[in-house]
């Protein structure tokens, strides 16, 4: 099935030019395995700082169908997910809409002590190990997209949809797509994702290399990174206007890195492409890893499923290119 995606995937891309949508998470353009969210008793040094991960839907204010959050493999167990010892780890899944789902800035803050969980709950399930959702896609919904709360400067209607590890200490992999079908993987014209702090799986596989998008608006003169538990994997490094490969920090086992970079006026209004590019030596699998980025003020910069104003392009070679994405 999902080989069959895949390749319907490549022909829309290469045969049909197409444009694809930023529905999935993670983003096709993202070049990423799988989303993770540990257990609470969880260890860090698996790469999950707090095991709660957190990410936005923006649907058109012009949009007025209904529309569904679909989770692949929302289970603990069987494949596509992370063992340790037995498999006693229980994950909640959660859909919030509403004032305050987004706007509230405990819901965009790196720590979440606060209220994250703001706004109007529309939907919740809890998943263990259970192999009825083993490999396969859970649909939360329908929802009218105006239960969504109303945020122009987000593009539309925002959902939050809210991951938490509840007991337990393996890991949650999986995947998401909003949806306009609660069978089927049906992109919004429009419709993207985007997140503050972002948990993923790096690829196994050292010739892939992942990216994400941050947008970098006019208020910003700087950023600095932060990552957690990159285990030395490689180097992340940044692609912009103005940036060739200008590398940032990578962090260890169980610890964070951070680096500031200076933004120019030629970087703004526009999305870095920030590469991650794996140890060829090193082999590292199922590496686990943490990264949100920050503007002078302190304030988290979001990371786009959809790459606004397109990819940033290499001015000069070096080196590596970037591969096309699989799945
Ligand atoms: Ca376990
Ligand atoms: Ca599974
Ligand atoms: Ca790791």
């Amino acid at each position: 099935m999902l080989r069959t995606q895949l390749w319907i995937i490549i022909f829309l891309i290469f045969f049909t030019g197409i444009q694809l949508k930023g529905q999935p998470v993670p983003a096709i353009d993202e070049n990423i395995d799988a989303l993770v969210t540990f257990g609470k008793d969880g260890e860090t040094a698996w790469g999950d700082d707090d095991f709660i991960q957190i990410i936005f839907f923006s649907i058109p204010e012009t949009f007025q169908d209904p529309v569904f959050i679909r989770v692949f493999d929302p289970d603990v167990g069987g494949s596509f997910d992370e063992q340790k010892g037995e498999w006693n780890t229980r994950t909640n899944f959660a859909v919030f809409g509403g004032d305050g789902a987004c706007s509230n800035v405990d819901a965009q803050r790196i720590s979440r002590d606060g209220n994250f969980r703001s706004g109007t709950m529309l939907a919740s399930r809890t998943f263990g190990n259970d192999a009825r959702w083993d490999g396969k896609w859970f649909t939360f919904g329908p929802f009218n997209p105006s239960e969504g709360e109303l945020l122009p400067e987000y593009g539309g209607y925002v959902f939050k949809l809210v991951v938490e590890g509840l007991d337990g200490d393996d890991g949650n992999l999986y995947r998401l797509f909003l949806s306009t079908d609660n069978q089927q993987n049906r992109a919004i014209e429009g419709a993207f994702a985007f997140y503050f702090k972002y948990k993923f799986r790096l690829h196994d596989d050292v010739n892939e290399v992942s990216h994400i998008y941050p947008y970098m608006n006019e208020r910003v003169v700087a950023i600095k990174q932060s990552n957690f538990d990159w285990d030395n994997d490689g180097i992340i490094r940044i692609i912009s206007p103005s940036k060739n490969g200008e590398r940032m920090a990578v962090s260890g086992d169980n610890n964070w890195a951070t680096s500031t970079h200076e933004i120019t006026q030629d970087d703004i209004n526009s999305s870095l492409d920030i590469q991650m590019i794996k140890n060829r030596q090193a082999n590292i699998r199922n590496n686990n890893v943490v990264i949100y980025l920050e503007n002078q003020y302190g304030e988290l910069l979001p990371f786009y499923s959809i790459p606004i104003g397109g990819i940033p392009k290499y001015k000069y070679s070096i080196g590596i290119k970037p591969k096309a994405p699989t799945r």
